[in-house]
């Protein structure tokens, strides 16, 4: 068996070539960053890589994450400026076994000394976004943080490994230095080959409350299927979140165990992902929050 899932419809032209590759035997890390890389590099997708939202002084500054679930190495970068694959960096420090999580500065020159590509990531387009939102924040009293979409995904691949990984640009408009789940371990992603994987979308502040990836795949680990997995840990969290402060952030999760069964659940409206697995064409879904 093998498979591939993924938070929201971005993710599917990658999904595809991945999964072409992971019929032919390609190993699960290399899926994945492939798979990532096709949606950094897309300028169009707002919220990941080139052309991703800005934070409010208009500079793109990305998380990325990338976890070996056979070994759990896990690589990652924050706040990261002018870099073309942050998913790469994250990967090839997954290698180290210190110092193997990077914010800011020390990312962008422990990238550059390995020799990854520089690239301005601000588009013109997002430049308009970004005046667009400063002028609605201003007249309307919009909030500036709306509109914001992480590509998380989680591979099997055909010898049994597993990986999962995130990369995004965060909350439109936020704080500089701010950083979200997607980075971090437990929260925007978990995997272990030998139970499956998990990662999120949404927001970050909240979904760091319940250390939601790990909490799914730990339930995975006690019997449940992906499906059952997700539904039990976003109800519990969203409730746990409405009754502490009255109401929870946007929680999305995709998970994958590792025979290539898969789950989702989300407490917004139209949550879409997208999923290949060797018995499943690459196909884009729809989930919706259940009450
Ligand atoms: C964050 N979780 O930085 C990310 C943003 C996101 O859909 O997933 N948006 O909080």
């Amino acid at each position: 068996m093998w498979g591939i899932i993924a938070t929201w419809r971005m993710a599917i032209e990658g999904i595809t070539e991945s999964s072409e590759k992971l019929n032919e035997g390609m190993e699960a890390g290399d899926a994945i960053e492939l798979a990532i890389k096709r949606v950094e590099d897309y300028p169009f997708y707002k919220s990941v890589g080139y052309g991703g939202l800005p934070n409010e002084n208009c500079e793109v500054e990305l998380d990325a994450a990338y976890m070996d679930g056979d070994t759990l190495s896990i690589g990652a970068v924050a706040g990261i400026r002018d870099f073309a694959n942050p998913i790469s960096i994250a990967r090839k420090l997954s290698d180290e076994k210190v110092n193997c999580f990077l914010v800011g500065i020390g990312a962008e020159e422990y990238a550059h000394k390995n020799g990854f590509e520089r690239k301005n990531m601000l588009t013109d387009r997002a430049k308009q976004h970004y005046n667009k939102r400063k002028k609605e924040t201003l007249e309307q009293g919009l909030s500036p943080y709306i509109g914001h979409d992480t590509v998380g995904m989680v591979t099997l691949d055909s010898n049994g490994k597993m990986c999962a990984a995130t990369s995004t640009s965060g909350l439109f408009m936020k704080k500089s230095g701010r950083v979200g789940d997607s980075p971090l371990s437990g929260s925007g992603f978990y995997v272990d080959s030998e139970i499956g994987g998990a990662t999120a979308t949404g927001l970050g502040e909240d979904l760091m409350k319940g250390c939601i990836s790990y909490e799914i795949v730990r339930l995975m680990k006690e019997g449940l299927t992906p499906q059952q997995a997700c539904d039990k840990a976003v109800n519990e969290l969203d409730e746990l979140l409405i009754k502490r402060r009255g109401k929870a952030g946007d929680l999305s999760l995709v998970a994958m165990n590792n025979k290539g069964e898969w789950g989702v659940a989300t407490n917004i409206p139209n949550f879409s992902f997208s999923v290949a697995t060797k018995d499943h064409e690459p196909t884009v879904y729809v989930s919706n929050r259940i009450d």
